[in-house]
């Protein structure tokens, strides 16, 4: 199968994160790649494939300009230095001077876990690279292909960075793929994937499907309720399956797959893109939902039967010495 990857990705280091008052260790380390690629060579049949940098429009097509902008600026940023925003316009979002300082940086971000330096923007980038180029190699061949996108995506809106995303990597592929058919985004990270939601609200070309945490306890608290169903032309594009935490296993893939039916009635799509959050997995930091490894076989082997051009891409996953196992799992499935 093969890999899309850069080295790239792994220069975005951010240590902590604020939690409650408190810095806590931040979940999004660069460990968690090598955790992946170590389970891939053990393995063997992988071929990893260092993407083009994808072109700017691909992104732009998503992503607010002067977002774009800002991100960018971080670049700038000292060694050691970074924006972690604390203040946010939530009133109503306006900036009336530059907001491309580091205390003004609230104005692109919904979160204060989420922090920028000046490696984050190169990283984003060839993250995105990857999800684009795999997108690429499925378009033309068909075959299911995985991108190793550190950093994640899904979290991230048109014009806001968090939850340890900046730009959407699935939105920029689903665009890129709507040119040549149907697309349906099936996001099973924990955490429901409110950027991803955001792009799509109103839109029926592309439908997304989230199953994750129920937000009435978990991140991102606002956003994956039941009856968030899409608006004007993307009614009923959008469907959430929020599941307390602790569900087991078997509820989990009920759940699941009772809802991809019924998504499935209003759209069979051309290409199936999966948002592919490994932080359900049993003894992840901050996701509870206990999938075992040879559940994740089961759930790559439930895709693999829908039978749709498939392009897996990452997201969350935060027990390092699990996650690459549970990737390969999930992987071995489709081949
Ligand atoms: N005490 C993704 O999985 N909050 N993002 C964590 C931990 C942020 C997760 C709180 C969770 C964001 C891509
Ligand atoms: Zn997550």
């Amino acid at each position: 199968m093969k890999i899309f990857y850069s080295s790239l990705q792994k220069k975005h280091v951010i240590k902590k994160e604020v939690y409650n008052g408190k810095a806590h260790p931040y979940n999004d380390k660069v460990t968690r790649v090598d955790s992946i690629l170590k389970a891939f060579r053990h393995a063997g049949n992988y071929e990893i494939i260092v993407p083009e940098i994808l072109p700017y429009d691909a992104i732009s097509n998503v992503h607010d300009e002067d977002y774009l902008h800002f991100l960018e600026s971080s670049q700038n940023l000292k060694n050691d230095e970074i924006i972690c925003p604390y203040v946010f316009p939530c009133d109503n979002r306006i900036s009336r001077h530059e907001p491309f300082i580091p205390k003004r940086a609230g104005y692109y971000c919904f979160d204060a876990g989420t922090s920028l330096m000046n490696n984050t923007w190169s990283a984003a980038v060839a993250s995105a690279s990857t999800a684009y180029a795999a997108a690429i190699h499925t378009k033309k061949t068909g075959e299911p292909t995985y991108a190793l996108c550190r950093p994640p995506g899904h979290h991230a809106s048109k014009n806001m960075f968090g939850g340890y995303c900046y730009l959407n990597n699935a939105a920029i592929i689903a665009k890129y793929l709507l040119k040549s058919g149907s697309v349906m985004i099936v996001d099973f990270d924990y955490h429901h994937g409110n950027g991803t939601q955001s792009i799509f609200y109103d839109s029926s070309e592309v439908f997304y499907f989230s199953i994750h945490a129920h937000p009435l306890v978990e991140y991102p608290y606002f956003t994956g309720f039941e009856e968030e169903k899409g608006i004007d032309d993307g009614v009923n594009y959008n469907m959430n399956v929020p599941l307390m935490p602790l569900s087991s296993p078997s509820e989990y893939f009920k759940a699941l797959l009772n809802g991809m039916n019924k998504a499935f009635q209003v759209m069979e799509p051309d290409y199936l893109i999966l948002s592919a959050g490994f932080d359900i997995e049993a003894g992840d930091p901050i996701g509870h939902f206990n999938i075992s490894i040879a559940d994740f076989n089961r759930l790559g082997r439930e895709f693999r039967a829908m039978n749709k051009k498939t392009i897996i891409l990452q997201e969350g996953g935060y027990l390092v010495s699990a996650l690459g196992g549970n990737v390969e799992s999930f992987l071995s499935a489709f081949h």
